[in-house]
């Protein structure tokens, strides 16, 4: 009985060699279009698949392979009398053998000028068929879709004039993984389009099931022993991490993608110029200013010691001044809006530089959750949205906050504490950030008792210049739950304390601040980052 294989490939690669080892085999080859005219003119003898299907290839090739006589072949077992009765009526030979590369779709959408009309002529349809069709039937077919495994085949047909089955059950798994990331692809990219023209609704955000497709293989996690992989979630924000464009740099690392996240996170709380910093998720410098210049200065002065090696984001075009501050330090990334030309020139002397472009216009998903894994499980929570009590103007911040002290915070002061609220959120725990309005000067973050942390960042801060410290204040994640907090804060010079209170003892760090005229307000809203 004749043995066939098909062969029909984008990617024609080593194609040749395995043609011909087939026919060393006794197996007879059937290929499509220009498969067929690359094995023809290796002088290999090959059948077309439209002269063995008696079915001519139409509509520019959509309609090539998708033919009874093709899938019958594939799908038919070739154990079960009523199957073979079907192929023998219907003049369908069995097809053992199956080497098919798809349409290059990721190759075509990653192209700078694609149009849809090309993405859509590159979903391969016939291709998947067959593979699908050949793996579900591995029993008795051998079907090869990655070149890499092109050397085994050969190997197999040489020593023994078949494949094992232990190879074929395995390329039949291959198979079905590829189909699956082929049609993710897909999907992400059409998703884009619907995504311009509906919003979704809260309902669809909450209740949603969630996809996510491969992003980036990582070299290795958090460690070099731990492996990792990111993913990308369909819709994902074009300002979130997973949608920054990278335009320098060394391929982004597990540690690098968590902490530029976490980087964008805060500079996403403000709307006038800022510059973060960021090391092991936690802010080591936030300023504002009316530049992005200044911004960064005063980030950079912040803590210039911890900056080293770290990610800074900031939330306005990156100019050639900024560029050449930031070219003076060793920074694993920078993420930016944009570069303007001669900052990119001066920035990517530096090859390793990770230089990323975000949207910052576009608002972080409103409604987006966080998860964490457990052992066994998955937390799933809503993220800390608390703004609308972090305000941008201040004239409704004296509502909002209760002031629990005899003496009312200054302007500058409840700025300042504005300011701080919106680093302490994303501080570990627990969290005390000193700053005056326009910048910190102390973070203590990721302690076990908060008068540590305060200790941390209060001393941080008084290796300052004094002129920063004018306005002086003290912000927390969580309540004073007794009142060491609040007299050390004023020991050291502190007027103005922002917490959430709740604790029983509010009461007892109160009377420490109405003794020594420091001005208390509690903000109803806690920042637990554990
Ligand atoms: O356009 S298709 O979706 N319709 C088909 O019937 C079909 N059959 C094979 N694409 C189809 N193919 C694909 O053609 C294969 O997956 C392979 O990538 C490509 C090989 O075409 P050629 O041999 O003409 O270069």
């Amino acid at each position: 009985m004749t043995k066939y294989a098909l062969l029909s490939v984008s990617d024609k690669t080593g194609i040749i060699e395995v043609a011909q080892t087939l026919v060393n085999n006794g197996i007879e080859l059937l290929s499509t279009g220009g498969t067929f005219k690359t094995i023809e003119e290796a002088g290999i003898p090959v059948t077309a698949v439209e002269d063995y299907t008696e079915f001519p290839e139409m509509m520019d090739g959509r309609v090539k392979t998708l033919h009874p006589k093709i899938h019958g072949g594939l799908l038919g077992l070739r154990d079960n009398n009523e199957h073979i009765q079907a192929m023998n009526d219907h003049g369908i030979s069995t097809i053992d053998y199956v080497i098919v590369n798809l349409y290059p779709f990721k190759e075509t959408i990653t192209k700078p000028d694609v149009t849809l009309a090309d993405a859509i002529e590159n979903i391969d349809i016939g291709g998947p068929s067959m593979l699908r069709s050949a793996a579900k039937n591995y029993q008795s077919v051998t079907v090869v879709t990655d070149p890499a495994d092109y050397p085994t085949l050969i190997q197999q047909l040489t020593d023994n004039n078949e494949s094992t089955y232990e190879f074929r059950q395995y390329l039949a798994g291959k198979v079905f993984q590829l189909t699956s990331h082929y049609d993710a692809l897909i999907s992400d990219y059409l998703d884009q389009f619907n995504k311009k023209e509906q919003n979704f609704e809260v309902n669809q955000w909450s209740h949603k099931t969630l996809t996510y497709s491969e992003k980036q293989s990582l070299r290795y996690g958090e460690n070099s022993h731990q492996s990792a992989t990111f993913y990308k979630e369909l819709n994902a924000p074009k300002s979130s991490i997973a949608a920054a464009v990278q335009l320098n740099g060394k391929e982004l690392s597990y540690n690098n993608l968590k902490d530029a996240d976490a980087a964008i996170k805060i500079a996403k709380e403000f709307t006038e110029p800022v510059a973060v910093a960021v090391k092991h998720m936690n802010p080591c410098g936030v300023a504002i200013a009316d530049t992005i210049e200044e911004a960064f200065e005063r980030c950079q002065q912040a803590d210039p010691v911890s900056i080293y090696g770290g990610i800074v984001v900031v939330n306005r075009e990156v100019s050639l001044e900024l560029a050449n501050a930031l070219g003076k330090i060793f920074l694993e990334i920078i993420v930016a809006p944009s570069f303007s030309s001669e900052a990119l020139e001066r920035l990517t002397k530096k090859k390793n530089l990770r230089l990323l472009t975000i949207d910052f216009d576009e608002e972080l998903n409103k409604d987006q959750e966080e998860y964490v894994s457990v052992s066994g499980g998955l937390l799933v929570q809503a993220v800390d949205q608390s703004n609308e009590l972090i305000k941008d103007s201040l004239s409704d911040i004296p509502n909002a906050w209760d002031v629990s002290t005899k003496r009312q915070p200054t302007l500058e002061e409840l700025k300042a504490m504005n300011f701080g609220m919106k680093v302490v959120k994303h501080v570990k725990s627990n969290a005390i950030v000193v700053t005056n309005d326009y910048m910190t000067l102390g973070i203590g973050a990721g302690q076990m008792n908060r008068v540590g942390s305060a200790e941390i960042a209060l001393k941080q801060a008084e290796e300052k210049d004094a002129t920063l410290r004018q306005t002086y204040v003290m912000s927390s994640d969580a309540f004073l739950p007794m009142s060491d907090t609040a007299e050390l804060a004023h020991r050291r010079g502190i007027t103005a304390i922002a917490q959430p209170g709740g604790s029983k003892y509010d009461q007892d760090s109160v009377q420490v601040c109405d003794d020594n005229d420091v001005a208390m307000v509690m903000t109803g809203y806690r920042h637990f980052r554990h």
